[in-house]
Order: structure tokens, then C-alpha cells, then sequence
């Protein structure tokens, strides 16, 4: 059991935290005045300006250090833990020849006008991330990416035509909440396109993203920043070759050979 507990920057529980932000105004002494203003709305108090710089001509960058009065509760926080275990690409192939007896399909890409594929290559070319080979490595995945830009209806067409058993979608920008627009997008346009039981599992990921909001969005699973090759690996394993996971059951040969 765990008690509420305080930040600290200088000595335990003394309530210090640093923010960062920018206003749209010049610096002057005024701009730090207001900056400081914000702060203490925002329950900062004593607050301070430790940096300030101009950014162009008409805003200024701010980090403002001061103490705040609130706890937080760990008891209380709600996330998504990691509900499957972690494979080698080893055991993972190994459970997808023994389960589907043919590779698992696995098409990805940017949806939008998200041109960010770093991410989304991190995890499915072959070089990985973080010391882990990507998806491409394992010998039981078929891995499609379509890379940067892909419309939905694209995407939608490449997953039949593939079969895929899971779209993996990127998402980076998030200006005026573009990651979760087209992402409702995507999910929508895959229960349109599929009966339930047919749709391929759905998963999202970006640095940005909220992972409890999966149900929110209408997608399988949420993968935020410092996601690695191999826990992709096996969620996907996990979801698509437990014989007791919902979405495994239309996708096992048997299953598609009397649909
Ligand atoms: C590199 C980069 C670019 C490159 C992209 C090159 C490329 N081929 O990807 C270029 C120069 C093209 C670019 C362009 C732009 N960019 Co840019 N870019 C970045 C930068 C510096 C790094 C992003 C990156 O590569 N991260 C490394 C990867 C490995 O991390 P990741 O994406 O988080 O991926 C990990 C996880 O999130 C997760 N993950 C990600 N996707 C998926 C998908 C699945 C299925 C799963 C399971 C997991 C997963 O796994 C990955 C590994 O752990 C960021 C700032 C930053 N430091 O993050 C800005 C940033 C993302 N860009 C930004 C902006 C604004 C732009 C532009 C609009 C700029 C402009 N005005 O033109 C354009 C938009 C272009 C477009 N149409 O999308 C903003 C976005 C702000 C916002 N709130 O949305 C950022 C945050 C910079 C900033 N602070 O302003 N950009």
C-alpha cells in the first residue's frame, strides 16, 4: 500500500516542480510577470522564472520553477499494464507455426497526412529499435508497410487484399487532436468494412497517445513512446494465437477454412 506522496526538487516532499511553456509575446519583464501569473493560477506558488527566451519576434519559451501544494496518490492511478508475456522472436514464431500454421499477416503504415515513419520502422523494419530486431526479422510474420501518408481507404484495401490479421497505424502528429481524428477514422472504417468476427485486430501507437484510451478510440490495443519490436511481437502473438482470446477464434485454419 502506498501513501500520497509529493514532488521534490530540492529536499523530499517540498513540493517543487518545473514547467515549461510559451506565450505569445515578446520578452520583457512584463512577459515574465505574466508567466509567472500563469503559474500561480496553475497553483504554483512562490513561482520563478529560471529561463526565458525569445523565439522569433513575437512569442518567448519559459521555465518557471516553484513549489506546488498538491499530492498525488499512487494508489489511485489507473494504467495499462502489460497483460501478456514477452517473447524471443524464437518463441514467438514458434507459437504462431504451432497455432495458425501460416505466417501471420501484419500491414502498417502513417494514416493522414503523417509523414512520420520513423516510429512505425522502428517496429516493423528489420534494423528494429532498442537493441531488438523488428517484425520483419521473424520468420512466421508477413509484414506489409505501406509507409507514410496512407488514406484509410488505402489502408482498408491493402488489409483485404493481404488478409492481414492486424493493422499497425502510426500517429505523431497531434495538432488539433489529428491522432485521435484519424484514428477514429481508421477504426470506423474497419468495422464498416469487416463483420466483427472477420476484423483484423487494430492497433495504434505514437508518443502522444493515451494508452488507456483504446475502447475510446476503437482500436484493439494503444503503444505509446518508448514501445520496443518485441512487445508488439508478442501482444500480437498473444491476441491472435491464445486459444482463448476472442479474436483468435475466426483465425485459426479451421476457422477459415469452413468460412
Ligand atoms: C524526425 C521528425 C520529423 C521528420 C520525419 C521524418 C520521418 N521520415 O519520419 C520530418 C522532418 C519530415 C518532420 C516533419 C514535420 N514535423 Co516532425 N518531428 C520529428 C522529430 C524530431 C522526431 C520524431 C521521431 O522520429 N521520433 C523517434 C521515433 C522512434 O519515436 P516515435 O515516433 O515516438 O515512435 C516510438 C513510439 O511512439 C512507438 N510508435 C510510434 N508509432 C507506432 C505505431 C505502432 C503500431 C506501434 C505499435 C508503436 C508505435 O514506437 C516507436 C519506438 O518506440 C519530432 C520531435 C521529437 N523529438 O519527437 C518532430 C515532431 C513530431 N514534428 C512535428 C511537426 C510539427 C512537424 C511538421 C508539421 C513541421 C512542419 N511545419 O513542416 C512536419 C510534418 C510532416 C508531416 N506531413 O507529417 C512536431 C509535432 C507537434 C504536434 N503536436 O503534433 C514534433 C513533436 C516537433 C515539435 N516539438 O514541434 N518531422
Amino acid at each position: 500500500m502506498s501513501s500520497p506522496i509529493r514532488p521534490y526538487g530540492d529536499t523530499t516532499g517540498d513540493g517543487m516542480v518545473q514547467l515549461s511553456f510559451t506565450l505569445p509575446m515578446p520578452h520583457s519583464k512584463v512577459a515574465e510577470g505574466a508567466a509567472v501569473q500563469l503559474a500561480n493560477t496553475m497553483g504554483m506558488d512562490p513561482a520563478l522564472v529560471v529561463h526565458a527566451k525569445q523565439m522569433g519576434e513575437e512569442y518567448t519559451f519559459f521555465v518557471v520553477y516553484g513549489r506546488v501544494n498538491h499530492l498525488v496518490d499512487p494508489s489511485t492511478v489507473q494504467v495499462v499494464e502489460r497483460d501478456y508475456p514477452l517473447l524471443s522472436p524464437k518463441e514467438a514464431n514458434a507459437a504462431i507455426k504451432r497455432s495458425l500454421r501460416r505466417r501471420l499477416v501484419v500491414v502498417g503504415g502513417c494514416i493522414g497526412t503523417d509523414a512520420h515513419t520513423v516510429g512505425i520502422d522502428a517496429i516493423l523494419n528489420i534494423k528494429g529499435f532498442a537493441g531488438e530486431k523488428g517484425l520483419e526479422y521473424y520468420r512466421e510474420l508477413k509484414v506489409v508497410n505501406l509507409g507514410a501518408q496512407v488514406s484509410v481507404p488505402q489502408l482498408v484495401e491493402s488489409a483485404r487484399e493481404e488478409r492481414a490479421d492486424a493493422v499497425l497505424v502510426s500517429q505523431v502528429v497531434t495538432q488539433r487532436d489529428a491522432h485521435l481524428l484519424n484514428t477514429r477514422e481508421m477504426s470506423a472504417a474497419f468495422r464498416e468494412s469487416y463483420p466483427p468476427d472477420r476484423r483484423p485486430l487494430l492497433i495504434v501507437g505514437g508518443p502522444r497517445f493515451d494508452e488507456t484510451m483504446a475502447a475510446d478510440l476503437g482500436v484493439d490495443r494503444v503503444f505509446t513512446r518508448g514501445t520496443t519490436p518485441g512487445e508488439v511481437a508478442s501482444y500480437l502473438v498473444h491476441r491472435l494465437t491464445t486459444p482463448s482470446s476472442p479474436t483468435t477464434q475466426d483465425r485459426t485454419p479451421q476457422a477459415q477454412k469452413a468460412s
